[in-house]
């Protein structure tokens, strides 16, 4: 059958991927979102479900005011005689750490950290029983590239000193490492160029875990740097897998342009699949001619399910949602069919855990509506947030009473449509902010009456409109470029969240919740 890529499409990047039990795991990273590193199961390699996250305790990861795109980075999942490990590093405490379950529908163990330094660990059960750490970094003489140690992995604790033991193909920043033993060679894949428009993956070979290493005499030998115009971008940090057919196949991330002319991209970066044809000798090609395109053929008869449409009833708070940071649960009431949240004087241009819920936005065309209610949040309506609040407490609550959906990259970067609660007179308002860089801006108010609104936003690859519906007519608010809330414009790792969001002393409630992907 065919499938297109992205496989896994909206902001899961740095896949990771292990074949065990008869399915396919993945895992990816998630930075300054909690819970942390979202895990997804298949049984072809084409379809994922995401059956929840493996981060999902305070104790397991440090979020506290981590910058965006600061906290949990790129992610390997293994496993190892009935035990599934993933290996992480969380880039704002600088610390490297795994953590295991037996049970892959259950919760994972505390971290248990390794004292060896760089980012993208990796793990290596060898066929003698030994197990190897693998990061990029720099050794403990101080040489950098790929840097390995052996470790035992009941504590953590190194059981050889860390030695670099590649330097990569000649191109820079190399990450991402990965070792697998296949037909008693040695294969380290590593991820050169940046995780930007140079991207790349490269590998070498060795009959011995410390190498040397044998670079494979093609590197790069899967990217898209050179192929454009393209719309698929930034393929690399890649991690093979076998299927059940015996065909290799590595998945990687990559991003998709908004425009084949326009280098901005909005969705983060996503998971592609390639398939990877090994020799007689050996080494190994990836895609076609060592690009990664939209469509390839997979055996097997079975179906690409579509995105899709989304409302309150069929997600899963626990599960497709997710915060900023360690969030406070008391400000948030989520149900079966609604949420109400509890605003707080932290705002969304903060960093820091403002009240918000989020799902990841997966495709450029979609429709997304809701209906809001806001009110004052005072003492009788909201015991739940503010009862253990001082009155100095509730003062200092200065922001505007301001809840709505915000199309969320970063703290500078969003667009938020949101109802507002004057501090005076307590009229409500409809409001389209427009936060960039440095800039934020209410683009348009509108005085309303009523109580509950629905709010709605359509989007392309290229714009985002912003409309209220009220007795069924539409009421245009403006659009904005989808281009300035892309990774080129804000930065950073991360992709375009869809949330809903309080800000201030008020109590919002949401309801009717659609998205719908075209
Ligand atoms: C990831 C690394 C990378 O750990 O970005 O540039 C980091 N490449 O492989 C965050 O995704």
């Amino acid at each position: 059958m065919k499938y297109t890529n992205p496989v896994i499409p909206g902001f899961y990047p740095d896949p990771s991927v292990v074949a065990a039990e008869g399915k396919f795991y993945l895992a990816a990273s998630s930075f300054q979102y909690f819970p942390g590193v979202p895990l997804f199961e298949s049984t072809d390699l084409v379809n994922w479900k995401q059956t929840g996250h493996i981060l999902t305790r305070k104790s397991q990861v440090m979020l506290d005011k981590v910058r965006s795109s600061g906290g949990v980075f790129a992610p390997t999942i293994r496993y190892n005689k009935g035990r599934f490990y993933m290996v992480t590093n969380n880039n704002s405490t600088n610390k490297n750490f795994y953590v295991y379950t037996d049970d892959i529908t259950g919760e994972w163990s505390d971290p248990i950290e390794v004292d060896q330094g760089g980012i993208d660990p990796s793990l290596l059960f060898d066929e003698d029983g030994k197990c190897y750490f693998i990061s990029n970094g720099y050794d403990d003489e101080g040489r950098s590239g790929v840097i390995q140690t052996e470790i035992n992995i009941e504590t953590g604790e190194k059981l050889s000193a860390s030695r670099c033991i590649w330097n990569g193909a000649g191109g820079r920043y190399i990450e991402s490492p990965h070792m697998y033993k296949i037909n008693g060679y040695y294969y380290l894949l590593v991820a050169e160029g940046g995780t930007e428009y140079g991207h790349m993956a490269a590998y070498a070979r060795s009959k011995n875990v410390w190498g040397p290493f044998e670079g494979y005499a093609k590197n790069p030998v899967l990217t898209n740097r050179n192929k454009a115009p393209f719309q698929i971008q930034g393929i690399g940090h890649g991690d093979l897998v076998q299927n059940n057919d015996g065909c290799w196949y590595m998945v990687t991330l990559g991003f998709r342009q908004i425009g084949i002319w326009e280098a901005y991209h909005t969705l983060g970066r996503e998971v592609f699949l390639t398939p990877v044809y090994f020799d007689e000798d050996g080494w190994f090609t990836c895609g076609k001619d060592g690009t990664t395109d939209f469509e390839y053929e997979i055996p097997g008869d079975f179906e690409q399910e579509a995105l899709p449409d989304l409302a309150f009833e069929n997600t899963d708070w626990n599960i497709d949602w997710c915060f900023l940071r360690y969030h406070h649960p008391e400000n948030y009431i989520l149900k079966e069919d609604s949420a109400t949240l509890f605003g707080t004087d932290v705002s969304l241009q903060e960093v820091d855990s403002p009240t918000f819920v989020a799902l990841r936005q997966r495709a450029f065309d979609m429709e997304l509506s809701c209906d809001v209610k806001i009110s004052d949040s005072n003492i009788s309506d909201s015991s739940i947030s503010k009862e253990n609040l001082s009155s100095s407490e509730k003062e200092q609550n200065t922001l505007p009473r301001t809840a709505g959906i915000t199309l969320y990259m970063d703290e500078h970067e969003h667009y938020d449509l949101a109802l507002r609660l004057n501090e005076d007179t307590n009229e409500l308002s409809a409001i389209l902010r427009l936060s960039i860089g440095d800039i934020q801006h209410v683009q348009k108010e509108i005085i309303l009456k009523g109580d509950t609104i629905q709010l709605l936003v359509r989007s392309t690859s290229t714009s985002y409109s912003f409309y209220l519906v009220i007795d069924g007519e539409e009421i245009p608010l403006g659009s904005a470029a989808a281009r300035y809330l892309s990774t080129e414009v804000a930065g950073g790792f991360t992709g375009v969240m869809i949330g809903l969001f309080a800000e201030g002393n008020c109590k919002a409630e949401f309801t009717n919740f659609l998205l719908n992907y075209k």
